[in-house]
């Protein structure tokens, strides 16, 4: 039976649904087989990344295991990849826009429903900490370009140069064509977005990046941006993106996602229904790629994205896994 054939079979004849099992469209790859089998109690904590972000689940673990708060385990999770100089689309070491500059995206969600971001700040290696001080110590909730940096220098943040020796040379030969054409999944998609519940049950979430490849300078994303890139209710839970900034900004992909885990969806269906709200309104869907990953306070997950290729990673009773998201795009 199909499992929206079950629900609904299943919310008339009166069957509780909280002991059914819950079949994702995930495959844990190492069992190779559907997971998520919904628990009675919440297996917590728990952490979940866009992506195959290892050492940062890894590190987000450490904090949730040591009993750290999840908006502690978020921000020192997403600094791993901020740090790390291979990954050319977070941080330093992220892919420059067209005028050769490194700009960066960053927000993060609180349990208390609180919110920081700054967007389009250069010359600041960890845009996640400036945004969660911009959450904790400012009256506001968004800093931009200038503003946004001078803040971070007056919070003892220091100013370095982002671009890599790597991603210079990279960024002068694209000028060359100067062709803009995103490449679905190689490109301009690692940005990462993390959510967590710790282990008083609390859930946050942080999402980081620099943004699209060779970008129009002052072009900002979904990913620092309330509601699209990352969306946190500690009543219901947590969703975050990856992709084309432009189609999650356009359908407030990831307050639509919570959302719809609120009215009873799983996180599994409810980031179904976020791609599907993308590819019903854009027939060019084919030429870009959004990936979801959703995380209910019961501990369940989700994930699914346009086209194959995308995964994420989970940290979960002390082990690590890789899961492949299912996908729209099967033609
Ligand atoms: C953006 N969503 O700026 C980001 C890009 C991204 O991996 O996800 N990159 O549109």
């Amino acid at each position: 039976m199909k499992r929206r054939n079950f629900i609904k079979k299943a919310s008339i004849t009166g069957l509780s649904l909280t002991v059914a099992p819950t079949l994702t469209s995930c495959i844990d790859d190492e069992n190779k087989s559907s997971v998520t089998a919904v628990k009675s109690a919440p297996i917590i904590p728990i952490v979940v990344a866009t992506w195959n972000f290892k050492n940062a689940t890894k590190k987000a673990w450490e904090v949730l295991n040591g009993g750290g708060s999840s908006l502690d385990a978020v921000e020192q999770g997403c600094k791993v990849e901020e740090a790390d100089l291979k990954n050319t689309t977070v941080g330093k070491g992220g892919t420059p826009d067209r005028d050769g500059n490194v700009t960066l995206d960053a927000c993060i969600m609180n349990k208390e429903g609180n919110y920081g971001a700054v967007v389009c700040m250069e010359n600041i290696a960890h845009p996640i900490s400036v945004a969660r001080k911009v959450m904790e110590d400012t009256p506001h909730v968004l800093l931009a370009g200038n503003g946004a940096e001078q803040f971070a220098v007056s919070q003892g943040f220091k100013r370095e140069d982002l671009l890599t020796e790597g991603t210079r040379k990279a960024w002068e030969k694209w000028k060359v064509k100067s062709e803009y054409k995103p490449i679905i999944n190689i490109e301009n998609h690692d940005t990462i977005g993390m959510l967590a519940i710790d282990k008083n049950g609390d859930i946050s979430g942080a999402c980081t990046t620099s943004g699209l490849a060779y970008k129009m300078a002052g072009r900002v994303g979904d990913s620092a941006v309330i509601g699209s890139g990352l969306f946190i209710d500690n009543t219901i839970g947590g969703a975050t993106a990856t992709g084309m900034g432009e189609e999650v900004l356009k359908t407030v992909g990831s307050f639509l996602i919570v959302e719809l885990m609120r009215q009873g969806k799983s996180p599994q269906e409810a980031c179904e229904e976020g791609v599907r709200r993308i590819v019903a309104s854009n027939p060019n869907y084919k030429n870009f790629q959004v990936g979801y990953v959703a995380l209910n306070k019961q501990g369940e997950y989700g994930c699914y994205c346009i086209h194959g290729g995308f995964g994420i990673s989970k940290f979960q009773e002390g082990k690590q896994t890789y899961i492949k998201s299912d996908f729209f795009n099967k033609a």
